[in-house]
């Protein structure tokens, strides 16, 4: 045990996702020296869930078993004890769960957790400790009447995304509330605290209740992002006494105490052990791009999302801006766009003859700007923006049935990128010096769609392998966490980490093609909103 303690300190991140509980462990030099993961559905069969959660028979109300979550974390533990993990190596730990869920504690919960049996699995000493059974995730769409309840509440949607980030969302946690506390009043009323899944998942290191972080609790539709305090008028609109039941919440980069007696027990934890504030698993991808200000990421796969790193908060009706989780004076922002691989693989298919070679020469092969024809191909409801079809527009703006093939597929790749780019500025996005354009994903392998990204964006553009981001961001928060008590910033803290790859630099043309075709999308964009839904 001495020995293996000499080797030098390390940091575990955990995220809580979906579909699985993952761990990595990173030492100083912040290199993996441990992973595994707990997959629910395969290795947790008793709790019946398909993807990790339960769609209900309206379709709409999507839960997860929480002591599910519990018995997980026995389980990768008790692998991580077989494999000879040295718990005791580690100084700090954090953690990311998905965004938007919430744990509803029993009333004597917080008692418990103070007194775990080290002889005994969470899961058992934790059994009746929920006075909610099937925590609502963020899949969950039944809320529909209590996001327009809480929009007539504050003044409209508007409002509710200058003050929280964010519009009213299904998903999103304080409607989520106000639905338990009408659907299952006695549950509600024996809640002594209600949890993200992040700050859940922190308490149980912890042995008690652990604050929410700015960042997770973004995404509640309750925080003001600009005073990082709960919104009174929210919480009104959701329950009286809210804050009683949320407690407060804190930086993200805090440090909230040492592990529980019962991981230095049962697993050999040291008592030296941080834990620091766990976040949503957006934020911690954020920290595990080591994203900086003036940075973009565009995550290219079935979906396409984008994470901004800004300084000054623009909330607006579509996306939502977040607290940032590694400097407590940002904001970050993310897109989610429903129309990406599919896409791109149908124009493939159709333009470019089922073959990703064709599809590459075809875009080497046009000029940038596509000799001013554009197209939008929302091949299903677009979230960003909310429309839906194929529009087609040649260079005088004239609406078109139909691109020759080559065109076609350079107006795809040329559109999608420029509607990343209107909305990102739309939020508070603009390019500065230096800035990076940070891609990952399936579509990010496929050098000539990258260089239209950094045409598009003018500005480089590097890839980045983000398949382990949240986990790995959180291994990142936890060494961070324990440095920022002397003030150094997260940037400096991880600068160790392998750096992302150069993968494209713009053409000399690009901003005098762009700048104004950008200003021409938003205008094609306003008339295809106005156009009638089919
Ligand atoms: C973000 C969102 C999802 C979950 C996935 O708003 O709902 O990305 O965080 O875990």
């Amino acid at each position: 045990m001495m020995a293996a303690a000499q080797d030098g300190p390390l940091y575990l991140g955990f995220d809580f996702s979906t579909q699985q509980l993952k761990v990595v462990a990173v030492d100083g030099n912040l290199s993996v020296v441990h992973q595994d993961n707990v997959q629910f559905d395969s290795e947790l069969p008793e709790f019946r869930t398909q993807g990790g959660v339960h769609i209900h028979a309206d379709k709409l109300t999507v839960t997860s078993p929480v002591l599910m979550w519990v018995k997980a974390l026995d389980l990768l533990l008790d692998k991580m004890k077989k494999a000879g993990f040295d718990f005791s190596r580690v100084i700090g730990l954090s953690g990311s769960g998905q965004q938007h869920g919430s744990v509803y504690w029993r009333r004597g919960a917080s008692e418990t957790l103070k007194q775990l049996d080290p002889n005994r699995d969470l899961h058992h000493l934790l059994r009746d400790s929920f006075s909610v059974a099937d925590a609502p995730v963020w899949m969950d769409s039944s809320t529909g009447h209590q996001c327009q309840d809480l929009q007539a509440a504050v003044g409209g949607p508007r409002r509710l995304a200058e003050i929280t980030g964010s519009r009213a969302y299904e998903r999103f946690t304080g409607n989520q509330i106000a639905k338990v506390r009408h659907t299952q009043p006695e549950s509600y009323q024996h809640t002594e605290r209600i949890s993200l899944v992040s700050s859940f998942a922190a308490s149980l290191f912890l042995g008690d209740y652990a604050a929410i972080d700015f960042s997770d609790g973004s995404g509640m539709n309750l925080l003001d992002i600009r005073s990082r305090t709960w919104s009174e008028v929210c919480l009104d609109a959701v329950a009286p006494q809210l804050d009683r039941l949320l407690g407060a919440p804190l930086p993200s980069t805090s440090v909230l105490g040492g592990v529980s007696s019962y991981w230095v027990r049962r697993f050999g934890f040291s008592e030296r052990c941080r834990v620091v504030a766990f976040t949503g698993d957006n934020p911690a991808s954020l920290a595990g791009m080591r994203l900086q200000d003036g940075d973009i990421a565009v995550s290219l796969g079935t979906s396409d999302t984008v994470f901004l790193w800004i300084q000054e908060p623009r909330p607006a009706l579509e996306g939502h801006v977040f607290c940032n989780p590694v400097d407590w004076r940002a904001y970050m922002a993310l897109l989610c766009f429903k129309n990406g691989s599919l896409t791109r693989e149908r124009i493939r298919n159709r333009s470019a003859g089922g073959s990703w070679e064709r599809f590459s020469a075809t875009l080497r092969e046009t000029p940038l700007g596509n000799g001013g024809n554009i197209g939008f191909f929302f091949d299903t409801m677009e979230i960003t923006p909310p429309a839906v079809g194929v529009h087609l527009f040649d260079s005088g703006d004239k609406q078109v049935s139909s691109l020759s093939p080559q065109v076609e597929v350079r107006a795809l790749v040329e559109g999608q990128f420029l509607s990343r780019r209107l909305h990102a500025e739309r939020l508070g996005y603009s390019i500065i010096p230096g800035t990076r354009v940070l891609a990952t994903g399936g579509a990010s392998s496929n050098k000539e769609i990258l260089q239209v990204l950094s045409d598009v964006f003018n500005a480089p553009v590097y890839t980045i392998d983000l398949s382990n981001s949240a986990c790995l961001g959180s291994a990142y928060r936890a060494l961070h966490g324990l440095a920022a008590e002397s003030g150094l910033s997260f940037f400096d803290a991880v600068k160790k980490a392998s750096n992302p790859q150069l993968a494209a630099t713009p053409h000399p043309t690009a901003q005098e093609v762009y700048a104004p075709m950008l200003k021409r999308y938003a205008l094609l964009e306003e008339r295809v909103l106005q156009e009638p839904r089919l």
